[in-house]
């Protein structure tokens, strides 16, 4: 699908990097996902410590394929999780929601492979003088947290400002996304939305099906003021969420209706006062498959979107 840069950079087969989705890839999706060629992504978001330790275990035992931790750089356990993934050996690390400076040289010292998700050009050219081994470019599509700025035109901004190789991600669901990323520079891609509905991801059942249904006007970024963005389905959280007034009073009561939020919707299955969080192209998934069938579905489908345009069809 792409030249080798990231699949030898990784030692993997795929160029699919599994999207990490905090409470919902945990070790079930994300071995499943390494075990199918791709590179799975154990998210650590605001979980505990000890609980991200179990979940890498897991992994381990259950492939020896390369995978990686998604440290979610808001979280109050990231200081302790940066060091726990030195000490469980893990060989390749993916930052989100922040600059990861102040954890790169440990991280490097120790073989550790870092990929940095980066919502614009200058944070990606500060990663590369850092050291850093790919970016991955995350477009406004996205779910869950996001950046300003749309895949359109974040992977060339990234693309040009950079050498070392661009995964694309946000908005990317099926063949026609991956050809697109690969058209606007990308080495390689970033998948989350689409694996929520994977046979393997434990996700309460009522999310997938929350996923299966979404329409393309179904997300919305909320808190765009917090200076936070959060990409999520419509509901009835959302909806207060968006009423808020926007000063002190408005702010607090924002952060107490969210705290706790992803995991009711993920693990408790609350679709009403829980976060939703899903990308646009939830609207582009239809059916729940197995991660192999997923992997497969892709990479068929991508080889069929190319002939296509190569036949001007
Ligand atoms: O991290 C994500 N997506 C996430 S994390 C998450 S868990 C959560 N739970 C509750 C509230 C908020 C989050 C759910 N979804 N994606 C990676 C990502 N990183 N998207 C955008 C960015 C980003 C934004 C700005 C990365 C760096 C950045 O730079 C800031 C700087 O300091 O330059």
């Amino acid at each position: 699908m792409f030249a080798d840069k990231l699949t030898k950079l990784l030692g993997i087969e795929h160029p699919i990097i599994q999207g990490g989705m905090a409470w919902v890839s945990d070790a079930s999706l994300a071995a499943a996902v390494s075990e199918a060629g791709g590179l799975g992504v154990l998210a650590a978001g605001n979980a505990p410590t000890e609980w991200v330790k179990d979940e890498i275990i897991k992994i381990q035992k259950a492939t020896k394929k390369p995978f990686a931790v998604n440290v979610m750089l808001l979280s109050p356990y990231a200081e302790e999780i940066a060091d726990l993934l030195i000490k469980m050996n893990v060989k390749v690390v993916i930052t989100g929601a922040g600059d990861p400076s102040k954890y790169l040289k440990k991280w490097q010292e120790n073989g550790i492979k870092v990929l940095p998700v980066v919502a614009s050009s200058a944070l990606a050219k500060r990663m590369q003088r850092s050291g850093c081994d790919a970016v991955i470019a995350e477009g406004g599509e996205a779910g869950g947290h996001i950046g300003k700025i749309n895949t359109m035109t974040l992977i060339p901004v990234v693309r040009d400002a950079v050498s070392i190789p661009v995964v694309a991600a946000g908005g990317i669901a099926d063949g026609r996304g991956i050809l697109a990323a690969k058209a606007l520079g990308a080495d390689g891609v970033q998948i989350g939305t689409r694996f929520i509905v994977a046979k393997e991801c434990t996700v309460h059942p009522n999310y997938k099906a929350k996923i299966l249904k979404a329409k393309d006007i179904d997300t919305v970024a909320t808190g765009q003021h917090t200076g936070h963005p959060v990409r999520v389905i419509k509901n009835k959280l959302a909806r207060t969420l968006e009423k808020l007034p926007q000063n002190e009073a408005g702010l607090t009561e924002f952060e107490e209706k969210s705290k706790g939020a992803l995991y009711r919707a993920a693990v408790e299955g609350d679709m009403e006062t829980g976060s939703i969080m899903a990308g646009q192209c939830a609207a582009l998934v239809k059916e729940e498959m197995t991660v192999k069938e997923i992997i497969a579905d892709l990479i068929n489908d991508y080889t069929n979107v190319l002939n296509k345009v190569l036949k001007n069809d």
